[in-house]
């Protein structure tokens, strides 16, 4: 037999729109989920339903591709204005996806990774120049891994160079895509009358975003310029042909696949580090795991090869934990393909959305012991497995799944080697964790210093 969905009780005047407010919904979700044990629950907005699932059987069900996938709903138009038909914001029936997917996907494989890791070890680099010379003052860790992340996707994937070190300033494409963010979200929120306020964001929106079209552009340009060649992501998109159909990207494409790696491609490793960072500070038998790790394979001032990076252990489950404990994104949907009943009774009309949400599945205390303690020993060898097959989804799923995982992973690796190589954190503020949501979340006005290690520490 059949049941509704839970749904928490109504405000009077607000329904359920409370639940939007704040720095980071996300949470409210999160805060609501551990109250309805049912692991799902329905929120009515005017003129939409938002369905959030936890529990790892739903999940279970939800991310099987045959009833449910991915789809690109007309509402996501205000994304469109960035991604167009790139990979992230294309629908799977989209020509264009499939396309870019398979002409991609061979350089996005671990093999792939130690092409790029000449690259990802300059940037690396450069994080460490700044952090020894600035010894002792505040270091604001989002903006700096932020800096790294860019610049590595953008060195890697298009050999163009952000400098964004060599700057106090973040990069003008950053403070761009911040705006064009924070217009998009109170754009769903606004009412249809247009007002001269709001018709002057829209202009400086629209102004945005050709400004960061116009880098994208000349990123492309200046390949051209030099031929056009290169076996790197942009070599790849302007010279390869589709093994399915023989097409190529065309120019439209090209440039919005562009602005998809320097979005996606930094915001979600960024946070990842910071997030680290700020955990491995609250948990110091950890953080002292990773230092003895890092002496025995990079001791003294060794300088790490791809070959080291593969060696790590203790990091790489510092970094699976992280994105269980603040998955970077946190909530994306799936879609019913037909008419479904999950759980044997929560019916799903066709073509309606169900959000994953993703820090509730990945402390379901059906699915974890101790869900709620930071605990990299859940991720050796012999405990990985042991875990409820659908309760671990920080990258996605199936064929909509993170492409930049192996990329992500190997840069997180690597910088978390280099800095743990070099220094010592320290927490001058006694952080206290407040998360931000935009596109992603991430720990918000978090500060520490480091000292250079001494001998021995
Ligand atoms: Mn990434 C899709 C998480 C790093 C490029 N990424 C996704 C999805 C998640 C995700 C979740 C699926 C979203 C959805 O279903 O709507 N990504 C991450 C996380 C990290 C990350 C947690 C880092 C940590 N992603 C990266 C990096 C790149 C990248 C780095 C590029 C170099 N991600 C993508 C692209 C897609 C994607 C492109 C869309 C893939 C597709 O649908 O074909």
């Amino acid at each position: 037999t059949l049941a509704p969905i839970p749904a928490p009780p109504k405000h009077p005047e607000y329904g359920h729109l409370h639940y939007l407010a704040g720095d980071a919904p996300v949470l409210n979700f999160f805060g609501l989920a551990r109250q309805i044990p049912e692991g799902i629950f329905r929120l009515d907005f005017p003129g939409r339903t938002l369905i959030q699932a936890y529990d790892p059987d739903l999940v279970a069900e939800l991310t099987d591709e045959r009833r449910f996938q991915k789809r690109i709903h007309p509402s996501y138009t205000n994304v469109r204005n960035l991604g167009g038909d790139g990979l992230f914001t294309s629908d799977s029936s989209e020509p264009n996806w499939g396309k870019a997917h398979r002409i991609l996907l061979p350089a996005f494989s671990q093999r792939a990774m130690k092409g790029y890791f000449g690259q990802m070890l300059e940037v690396a680099q450069n994080l460490v120049g700044k952090w020894e010379r600035t010894q002792g003052q505040d270091v604001r860790v989002a903006d700096d891994m932020t800096r790294l992340t860019l610049d590595t996707i953008s060195l890697s994937g298009f050999d163009y160079r952000f400098r964004s070190f060599d700057k106090e300033e973040l990069h003008p494409f950053l403070q761009a895509l911040a705006r064009v963010m924070h217009h998009t979200m109170t754009m769903a929120s606004r009412p249809p009358i247009l007002t001269p306020e709001m018709e002057e964001a829209d202009r400086a929106y629209w102004a945005d975003i050709a400004a960061m079209n116009e880098l994208v552009d000349e990123v492309i340009r200046e390949r051209r310029e030099h031929g056009g060649g290169g076996d790197d992501l942009l070599g790849l998109m302007l010279n390869a042909t589709d093994p399915e159909t023989g097409g190529r990207l065309s120019d439209e494409n090209i440039r919005y696949q562009v602005m998809t790696f320097l979005i996606a491609g930094h915001e979600t490793t960024s946070g990842l580090l910071a997030f680290t960072l700020y955990l491995l500070l609250r948990h110091p038998h950890v953080l002292a795991q990773a230092y003895a790790e890092v002496d025995r394979l990079l001791p003294g001032n060794a300088v790490p090869t791809y070959d080291t990076v593969m060696k790590l252990d203790v990091i790489p489950r510092i970094l699976d934990e992280a994105l269980r404990f603040w998955s970077t994104i946190p909530n994306y949907a799936v879609t019913a393909l037909r008419d479904e009943v999950i759980g044997g009774k929560y019916e799903i009309k066709a073509g309606q959305q169900v959000a994953l949400l993703i820090p509730a599945l990945h402390r379901h205390p059906g699915a974890w012991a101790n869900p709620d303690e930071f605990d990299i020993d859940r991720w050796t060898p012999q405990n990985r497995r042991t875990h409820h097959p659908a309760a671990y989804k920080p990258f996605g799923n199936g064929m909509r799944a993170c492409i930049g995982r192996q990329f992500a992973l190997t840069e997180a690796k690597l910088a978390l080697l280099l800095v743990l190589q070099k220094f010592a954190l320290v927490d001058p503020y006694d952080y206290h964790l407040k998360v931000k949501q935009s596109l992603t979340i991430k720990p918000e006005d978090f500060v520490l210093r480091v000292r250079e290690r001494r001998p021995h520490e």
